[in-house]
C-alpha cells in the first residue's frame, strides 16, 4: 500500500505549490525584473500567499529558505543555452535536500528525449532514496524532444500522467490539456498518483489562468504548482489568493 507522502503539502486532499526554479531554467533576463529576481521575495510570498509549498533549487535554498513553508529540492535542472535534444541531470543528493530541510524532491524527465531513458534511472534511484527518507518524489513531466509533435494533446499529457505512476512518482507535475474532459483521462491514467497542473507562461489575463485551474480541478487535479503566473503578477498575493480560492473552492 502507497503511504500518502505528500500529505505534508496538501490540505484536505488538494495543494498549490510555487515553483521558482526558472533562474536556472530560463536565465534571470528571461522572467524576472527588480522585485522578484530576489528569491527573499518569493520565499515571503510562498508565506503570505500561504502556499502548500516552495520548489527551490539547493543554492537558493540553502541562501534563502527559512522554514516558513514545506520546501521542495529540484535535485536536477538545465539552463536553456543548449541546443538539441533536452537532457536535465542531477545536480543535488536527496540526502543534501533533507538536510536542507525538504520535505520533498522534484525531478524533471523529458519524456521522449532522446535521453529519456538517463532521467529515468536516475530518477528510479531518487524515487527509492527518497522513499527510504520517508519523502515524496515528485516528477515534473514534460513531453520533449523532435520525436513530440504535440505537448498538449490528450494522449501526450495522459502519457506523461501514466509515466510517472510508472515510474514510482508520489505526484507529476504536467501541463495543461485545455479542457477538464480532456485531462480527466490524464488523471485517470495516472490512477492515484497525485496530479499538479505546471503554469507556463504567464496568461494574457488573471481570469484566464484561472480558468485552466478551474478545469484541471474539475477533472479530479490535485492543484497546482506554479511560477510566473503569481510572481509576474502586478500583485502576487491578491494572486495568490484568487487561486487558493480556485484550488480549495
Ligand atoms: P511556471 O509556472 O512558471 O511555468 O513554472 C513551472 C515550471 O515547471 C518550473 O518549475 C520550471 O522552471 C519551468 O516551469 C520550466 O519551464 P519550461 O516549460 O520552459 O521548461
Amino acid at each position: 500500500m502507497n503511504k500518502e507522502r505528500m500529505s505534508a503539502f496538501l490540505t484536505e486532499g488538494r495543494s498549490m505549490l510555487l515553483a521558482y526554479d526558472q533562474g536556472l531554467e530560463h536565465g534571470p533576463s528571461t522572467d524576472f525584473n527588480d522585485r522578484n529576481v530576489d528569491p527573499a521575495t518569493i520565499m515571503d510570498i510562498a508565506a503570505k500567499g500561504k502556499f502548500n509549498g516552495v520548489v527551490f533549487q539547493k543554492g537558493v535554498a540553502e541562501r534563502f529558505y527559512d522554514r516558513r513553508v514545506p520546501l521542495i529540492v529540484k535535485l536536477n535542472g538545465k539552463s536553456s543555452l543548449p541546443k538539441g535534444e533536452p537532457v536535465s541531470r542531477q545536480v543535488c543528493s536527496v540526502e543534501q535536500a533533507v538536510s536542507l530541510g525538504a520535505k520533498g524532491v522534484g525531478y524533471t524527465i523529458y519524456l521522449g528525449s532522446e535521453f529519456e531513458s538517463k532521467m529515468f534511472r536516475e530518477f528510479g534511484k531518487i524515487q527509492e532514496e527518497a522513499h527510504e527518507k520517508g519523502v515524496p518524489a515528485i516528477a515534473w513531466i514534460y513531453p520533449r524532444g523532435a520525436s513530440v509533435q504535440n505537448d498538449t494533446s490528450k494522449e501526450v499529457v495522459a502519457y506523461a500522467a501514466r509515466a510517472g505512476l510508472e515510474l514510482g512518482a508520489d505526484a507529476v507535475k504536467i501541463k495543461y490539456t485545455g479542457d477538464p474532459q480532456t485531462f480527466s483521462w490524464a488523471v485517470k491514467s495516472a490512477a492515484g498518483v497525485k496530479v499538479f497542473m505546471s503554469g507556463g507562461p504567464k496568461a494574457p489575463t488573471d481570469d484566464d489562468f484561472l480558468r485552466q485551474v478551474k478545469g484541471v480541478m474539475e477533472a479530479g487535479g490535485t492543484g497546482v504548482a506554479v511560477g510566473r503566473n503569481v510572481w509576474q503578477n502586478a500583485d502576487p498575493l491578491a494572486m495568490a489568493d484568487k487561486l487558493r480560492k480556485t484550488v480549495f473552492g
